[in-house]
């Protein structure tokens, strides 16, 4: 609500008169008309159509919450090209990747009405809101009704972990040793889901030496010990895999994928663990140990008539373990021990929404070389990111032949996004900022508006209409619409008049409809060629295909919800899918990765790609995660720096910019809402004769940066953690929003060579008072 009343907000389009572009920079901002401006945007954009439209390229993120991404990918189509990038990679897009590459589709969650325990690995969802209130809401729901347990693994003493029945402070970035360990725990006791392993997983697929899974005649089937014949088959009906142990097939050895991991874990003890991640060994075999006897392995429960697995217990994350560089491999490792109790789509355990609905994530990638993209998305550099590279094209635009790029972007336009803000290195991202002619839509003068060329003015989510589909849940899914309430101050456009505005100007008007209604996949109710429409009109469209309702219901109701069944709910995804012979298997084993990997060692030998440093690919395609996955490059390389850097959400903030200038929050809340500090535990503290309250320096290998030290209890002694949302410089905010340190200015930037996400938990730092 105050974003919408917010004096600070940008009213009228704006034109940059100074061709300097810089933080000092005063960009000689003068107002201009609508009318002037997209004329100008015009001009521009029917050059690059004319030149290569591949030049442009469109950036979003919240945007994709308002209007909807739909509507930036049929821009985009329409004009034809191919750079449409979205925020993931800054977000949780490594989570979706592991997800992608193990079950064929993205978007978990735990079942907690049921679960008697959770293993949170760094969801906060108590301070950054998620899903609505709705993992709140559960865990809440989960305690008071089935006394369910929460263990909370994260470095610092997070909202979640201050209301969980424990904390675990594991070192930063050692998640996946500590996970591993556990694995190690079950798998020596056989506290494991043996039938689960078989009958869904291809655990008892047999790896020869090489690491690659052995296939029947066809070069495709994989083959399985078959313990009745004694034999490798294809796991077909009547056929018994073997999950564990070491076969000769054609006189060569094989083992089965579950061995393989078994085997490496040989020297992953818990006391190995406890070295590295420093959480004390006899802490993770009781965890590992309270997992297996909450998991009820082989239990089964009755709900509505149909009986199903219960597995009540589950362990979770969501940027805690991914948002690094082998984030990807981090949620693997935890997507294994889910496996291993079973706990996959069963009452009480982890939900996966939609299973195998891509089987093309099974493929190897198709390592796109020379990339046709700017932010190399599913390139030979990046290959599982599927999810678009947010902080790419701002580097490449730097040195586009360096990444074999056969064209220099021109022209950008950014909505709903202060991307270089909240992405690590941010200095490296204004120097690609500054390289290009910018379009910024956006409701504040946030710091990409400051490069901006040209800044257009948005409407909030109060002041239009928008279609906005709220996240389903595992027992829901929803269709709903937003409507506008007032317009404070009269303004004139939001972002999809703009976007339908410039495509009409470019004759493109027709196109756009058309790509409009492939993109929101509508069926019987579509936009129509020879015609405008309102952004209302738009949403009428949409509603009407989605919901077959009246608008009516949708300006009185604002919405309609649905009932998943219990059928549909726990026996729709895996259990259809993968359960049983002559199915497709859940990855325990991600041998995909294998061959993705020689694919990329190819192409880059072959085109001498100096961006491309196969020791680390090497490490990163791992088809089962390692204990060298745990030392990300900062912990390997920056000895000198003593401290791991952490960072994370905060309830008071949303994203960078957003709600710097609410004075509610920063002033009636007080002091702590109002900045962010540097948190250090006590113990350091004192070492280093720091206290509350000091002025401190953070020395990374990229920078320095200062701010306020608060002493505090809940955080490891080796760890700060800065929170996100503050430290904005761009002199458009409350000079309120200015205050305290954008910790992404100094953070190494080591991009996930999986699926591109960007790492925030991996730098380490110097601190000492300033
Ligand atoms: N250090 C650190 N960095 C982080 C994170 C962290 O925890 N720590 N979190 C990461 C995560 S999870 C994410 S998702 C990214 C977010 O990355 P950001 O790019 O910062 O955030 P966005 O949500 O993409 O965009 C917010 C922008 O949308 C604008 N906006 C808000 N409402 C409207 C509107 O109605 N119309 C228009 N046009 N614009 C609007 C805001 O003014 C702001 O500029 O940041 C990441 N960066
Ligand atoms: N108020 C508010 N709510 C938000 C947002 C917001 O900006 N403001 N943003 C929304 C968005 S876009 C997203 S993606 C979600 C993000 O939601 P979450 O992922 O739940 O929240 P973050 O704070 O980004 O998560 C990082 C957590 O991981 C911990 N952590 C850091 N390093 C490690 C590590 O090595 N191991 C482990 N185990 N934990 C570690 C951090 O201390 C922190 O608690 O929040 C959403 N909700
Ligand atoms: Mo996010």
């Amino acid at each position: 609500m105050y974003n919408t009343y917010d004096p600070y907000r940008l009213k009228k389009p704006l034109k940059r008169t100074n061709p300097k572009k810089g933080r000092d920079e005063d960009p000689r901002w003068v107002e201009m008309s609508w009318e002037e401006a997209f004329n100008e945007i015009t001009i521009r954009l029917a050059r690059i159509h004319a030149d290569n439209p591949s030049k442009l390229v469109w950036q979003h993120g919240q945007g994709k919450y308002l209007i909807g991404e739909e509507f930036c990918a049929a821009f985009t189509k329409a004009f034809g090209t191919p750079n449409m990038v979205h925020r993931t990679t800054a977000c949780e897009s490594a989570r979706h990747v592991a997800d992608e590459l193990t079950w064929a589709n993205a978007g978990i969650l735990p079942d907690l009405k049921y679960s008697k325990l959770l293993l949170n690995f760094g969801a906060n969802y108590h301070e950054g809101e998620q899903a609505s209130r709705w993992l709140d809401w559960q865990t809440a729901m989960g305690r008071e009704q089935n006394a369910m347990k929460v263990v909370v693994v994260e470095p610092r003493l997070s909202g979640c972990a201050a209301k969980a029945d424990e904390w675990v402070p594991v070192r930063p970035g050692k998640d996946i040793v500590m996970l591993l360990a556990m694995a190690k725990v079950l798998i020596d006791a056989n506290t494991i889901d043996e039938a689960f392993l078989v009958e869904f997983t291809n655990a008892p697929q047999l790896v020869d030496a090489a690491g690659i899974i052995a296939k029947d005649k066809d070069g495709k089937t994989p083959l399985v010990w078959d313990t009745v014949t004694a034999s490798a088959k294809p796991y077909a009906a009547g056929v018994k895999p073997a999950l564990k142990g070491g076969y000769t097939v054609d006189g060569k050895p094989m083992r089965t994928a579950f061995q393989v991991l078994a085997d490496s874990l040989k020297d992953v003890t818990p006391q190995y663990a406890e070295e590295v991640a420093g959480v004390p060994a006899a802490t993770i075999v009781r965890l590992a140990q309270l997992f297996a006897k909450e998991a009820r392995i082989g239990e089964t429960i009755v709900i509505d008539g149909q009986t199903l697995r219960y597995r009540p217990a589950v362990l979770y994350t969501f940027r805690g373990i991914t948002a690094k560089e082998y984030g990807v491999q981090g949620w693997r490792t935890g997507l294994i021990l889910n496996m291993l109790v079973g706990s996959i789509d069963a009452v009480g355990g982890l939900m996966l929404g939609g299973a195998y609905s891509k089987p093309q994530y099974f493929d190897v990638s198709v390592c796109q070389f020379p990339p046709k993209r700017t932010d190399l998305a599913q390139s030979v550099f990046f290959p599982y990111s599927n999810h678009h590279i947010a902080q790419q094209t701002n580097i490449t635009v730097q040195d586009p032949k360096a990444w074999g790029l056969e064209y220099t972007p021109e022209m950008q336009i950014f909505y709903g996004t202060n991307r270089p803000m909240s992405i690590p290195n941010s200095g490296q991202q204004f120097e690609g900022l500054a390289k290009t002619f910018n379009v910024v839509i956006d409701v504040l003068m946030t710091e990409t508006a400051w490069y901006a060329d040209i800044v257009l003015p948005d409407k909030t989510y109060l002041e239009s209409w928008h279609y906005a589909p709220t996240r389903g849940t595992p027992d829901t899914g929803h269709n709903a619409i937003r409507q506008p309430m007032t317009n404070p101050y009269n303004l004139e456009h939001d972002a999809f008049t703009i976007m339908w505005e410039l495509m009409k100007r470019l004759n493109l008007r027709d196109k756009f409809a058309e790509a409009c209604n492939a993109s929101w996949n509508l069926k019987q109710v579509k936009f129509k060629p020879g015609r405008d429409y309102t952004t209302r009109e738009g949403v009428e469209v949409i509603w009407a295909d989605r919901t077959k309702k009246d608008f009516s219901v949708a300006v009185e109701q604002g919405f309609v919800g649905s009932k998943k069944s219990v059928k549909s709910k726990y026996l729709g995804g895996a259990e259809d899918k993968f359960k049983g012979p002559g199915k497709a298997k859940i990855k325990f084993y991600a041998d995909q990765l294998i061959d993705t990997y020689y694919k990329v060692e190819g192409i880059a030998k072959k085109n001498n790609l100096a961006k491309i440093d196969l020791p680390k690919y090497k490490i990163a395609y791992s088809p089962l995660p390692n204990k060298d996955l745990a030392f990300p490059t900062p912990h390997r390389e920056a000895k000198d720096y003593p401290f791991y850097v952490i960072t994370h959400k905060r309830m008071y903030r949303n994203q960078t910019g957003l709600t710097v200038d609410n004075a509610i929050l920063n002033q009636a809340l007080g002091a702590d809402a109002a900045t962010n500090y540097v948190q250090i535990n006590v113990a350091a503290a004192a070492q280093l004769g720091i206290k509350s309250g000091d002025t401190v320096t953070i020395e990374t290998r990229v920078g320095k940066i200062n701010g306020t030290a608060q002493a505090v209890q809940g955080i490891r002694p080796d760890t700060i953690a800065v929170s996100y949302h503050y430290g904005q410089w761009s002199k458009g905010y409350d000079p309120e929003g200015r205050k305290g340190t954008a910790i992404n200015q100094v953070l190494e930037h080591h991009p996930d060579l999986i699926s591109g996400h960007n790492s925030f938990n991996d730098t380490k730092c110097k601190l000492y008072k300033a």
